[in-house]
């Protein structure tokens, strides 16, 4: 049955942390995966997930199954996150929000409605993007290819380019955009840019979908959310996937969520219902722990404030981080001017180091990075960067 199934390639980042694992060499640092380590090289448990659970302990429940679409409060309080409490598309009920396996759970979500809602569409994603975005549409069916994006030569963002292809898309197609942070460049276009990418957006009919996986890591939960404001002003209808891995720490619960805006309540309903089919086919409810530790988080004041405090600290943290690095190589010997690091936000860095240079940083020096030289800039602190640097400054 199976003597014709061909070996998969590896996930190019996951791969990473097996090489990554079997290494001996003491001194080896992993800046493969995108996890924010703390100032002591450990994956935090954040205080305000503790306290949640803590509450959910004490007063155990039941686990019968969820509805289809998660925890009611959790979809309410993600609706509020990504749009706003106070905002008109949340009064007017007409987001529809369920809870998913992760980000990376909503965009699959996302993916297999659209799929079905319009099979001829071609799906854009950044050219750099998360790896698994392509595999993802593919895997539901699209056929995937690129907008341009970062240019290795300048090692800058090519934003005219970026418009000129979004401009050249047919209409209907979907175009997937990281909301913050992009993965893996670290770059992002500014909030001026933006409305020009909307207003490309909106005269060519494209389908929007915002990636948003680590609202809160560049410049805070607002001002990172701030973007799907100005798609609502421009009165699109789109779609957001939240991911809470990285801001709550909670990478193995799963929780994330889609948001689809649509233009009334009742359409809000329509969508709702499909989107319930994806999920009931696919794994027909999610689980309940993480979904009810973030709802309580998130509506709980004291708890939700502990959180913003929490994530500031990360955010804080990584950017002390890129200062440290641009300073260390420089002090490493590094000739050429690396203080792009400091512009670049979230939890990585494309560092413009040479496929040839991360492998023998790996192979000779056990520091990890991808081979298109993302290095996770969040898994730096006061006891590794110096070896980081003086590792660099050897291969440079
Ligand atoms: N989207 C981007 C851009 C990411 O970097 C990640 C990282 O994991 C995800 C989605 C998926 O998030 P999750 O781990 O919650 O599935
Ligand atoms: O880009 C990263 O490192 C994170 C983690 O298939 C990740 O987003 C990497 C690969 C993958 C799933 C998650």
């Amino acid at each position: 049955l199976f003597s014709a199934v061909e070996m998969a390639p590896r996930d190019p980042i996951l791969g990473l942390n097996e090489q990554f694992a079997a290494d001996s060499n003491p001194n080896k640092v992993n800046l493969g995966v995108g996890v924010y380590f703390d100032e002591n090289g450990k994956l935090p448990l954040l205080k305000c997930v503790q306290a949640a659970e803590k509450a959910l302990m004490d007063a155990p429940k039941p686990r019968g199954y969820l509805p289809i679409d998660g925890i009611a409060a959790y979809d309410t309080a993600v609706k509020k996150l990504v749009f706003g409490a106070d905002s008109e598309p949340f009064k007017a009920g007409r987001v529809a929000t369920v809870q998913g396996l992760g980000g990376t759970g909503g965009l699959k979500i996302g993916a297999d409605f659209l799929r079905k809602l319009k099979p001829e569409a071609k799906v854009l994603i950044s050219d750099p993007s998360w790896e698994n975005h392509r595999a993802l549409f593919q895997q539901a069916g699209f056929e995937v290819d690129t907008y341009r994006y970062y240019d290795g030569a300048t090692r800058a963002l090519n934003f005219e380019g970026m418009l000129a292809d979004l401009k050249a898309a047919a209409p209907g197609t979907i175009a997937v955009l990281h909301a913050c942070c992009h993965n893996p460049t670290g770059y992002d276009i500014t909030p001026a840019q933006w409305d020009q990418v909307i207003a490309v957006v909106k005269e060519r009919g494209l389908t929007p979908f915002l990636d948003m996986a680590y609202q809160g890591f560049a410049d805070g939960i607002a001002e990172d959310g701030a973007v799907v404001g100005k798609f609502v002003a421009a009165g699109l209808s789109f779609f957001v996937s939240t991911s809470f891995s990285k801001s709550f720490s909670l990478y193995g619960e799963r929780v994330g969520a889609l948001s689809v805006l649509c233009d009334t309540k009742e359409e809000a309903d329509r969508v709702l219902s499909q989107l319930k089919i994806m999920i009931r086919t696919n794994y027909s409810n999610p689980p309940t722990h993480g979904g009810a530790v973030v709802a309580m988080v998130l509506e709980d004041p004291k708890l939700r404030a502990q959180w913003e405090e929490e994530l500031a600290g990360m955010r804080v943290r990584i950017k002390a981080m890129r200062k440290a690095l641009v300073q260390g190589l420089k002090a490493a010997g590094v000739k050429q001017d690396m203080s792009f690091i400091t512009t670049q936000v979230g939890m990585f860095s494309y560092s413009g180091l040479s496929k040839d240079q991360m492998v023998r940083l790996r192979n000779e020096f056990g520091v990890y990075g991808t081979d298109t030289g993302r290095m996770c800039v969040a898994a730096l602190n006061e006891k590794n960067i110096g070896y980081v640097c003086e590792s660099i400054a050897k291969v440079v």
